[in-house]
This record gives C-alpha cells, structure tokens and sequence, in this order.
C-alpha cells in the first residue's frame, strides 16, 4: 500500500485544491493532507486565513479522496510529519518546485502543475473589487 502525502493552507477552497489533491491520489491508495496551521500561514503569508483552521480541516476531511488530515505548524518538521504518517511520497504543486527537495532522502518528492487561474489570492482581489 502507498501512503501518499501533501501540504497546503486550502483557504477559500477552490477547484486547484481539489485538482491536485484529486491527481495526489492517484499516485497511491491512501492520502494523507497536512493543513497549515493559521498561525503557520500568518508566517507564509503575512495575513490569516479567511477560513479557520478548524474550518479548513473539515472541508478537506469531507473529501472522499483524502484518507487522513492534520494540522501543519512548520514547514521545517515536514521529515517529522512523513516519519510519523509513514509516508512514501510527497506531492506538492509547482509553485513550490524544489523547496522541499531536502527529504527526498526520506521519501520521493514530485510536484505537479498548478491549476492555471485560479488562486486563493486572486478570488479575494476579485471579491474586494466588487
Ligand atoms: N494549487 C494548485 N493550483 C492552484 C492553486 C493551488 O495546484 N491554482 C496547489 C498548491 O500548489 C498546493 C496546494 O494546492 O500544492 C495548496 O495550495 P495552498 O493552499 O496555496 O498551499 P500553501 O499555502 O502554498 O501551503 O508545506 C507547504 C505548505 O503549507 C503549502
């Protein structure tokens, strides 16, 4: 059985998310999704989420299509989180292409394109404009 796993903050959830969680599990059997903290996206991004944490976590725990969630405070303890979930393989979108090359001793690594788009960051630009 291969445990796959991946990351993300899935503010605003939108269809890129549901894309590549959706061809995140098609490369194994089960999927285990790390959800960033709101504290941890405050870091990444310099702003909180529009949904909490918890709100996030159970939008992406309705998916049929993901097997297992948990919170992600650190992008540092990413060894931590495949060690403790088993995990043979990391999938990360484009945009983070590289950056988490560093456990591939642990664990193969691959990152898939994004959506073209469509984004977190775009929706609230549009929503604030009208
Ligand atoms: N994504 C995508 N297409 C889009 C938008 C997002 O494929 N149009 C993917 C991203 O590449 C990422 C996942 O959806 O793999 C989640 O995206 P974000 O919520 O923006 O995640 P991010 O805040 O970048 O957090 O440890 C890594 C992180 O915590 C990633």
């Amino acid at each position: 059985m291969k445990r796959i796993i991946t990351f993300g903050t899935f503010d605003v959830f939108h269809i890129g998310h549901i894309n590549i969680l959706k061809r995140a599990k098609e490369y194994g059997d089960y999927l285990i999704v790390g959800v960033s903290s709101d504290e941890l996206n405050f870091k990444k991004k310099g702003r909180y989420p529009i949904y909490k944490e918890k709100d996030r976590v159970e939008i992406i725990s309705s998916l049929i299509f993901v097997d297992e969630v948990f919170i992600e405070d650190s992008l540092e303890l990413k060894k931590k989180y495949i060690l403790e979930h088993n995990a043979d393989l990391l999938i990360m979108g484009d945009d983070w292409q590289g950056r988490f090359d560093w456990v591939s001793d642990i664990c193969d690594v691959i990152y898939l394109p994004r959506t073209p788009s469509i984004s977190t960051t775009e929706i609230i630009e549009i929503v604030k404009a009208i």
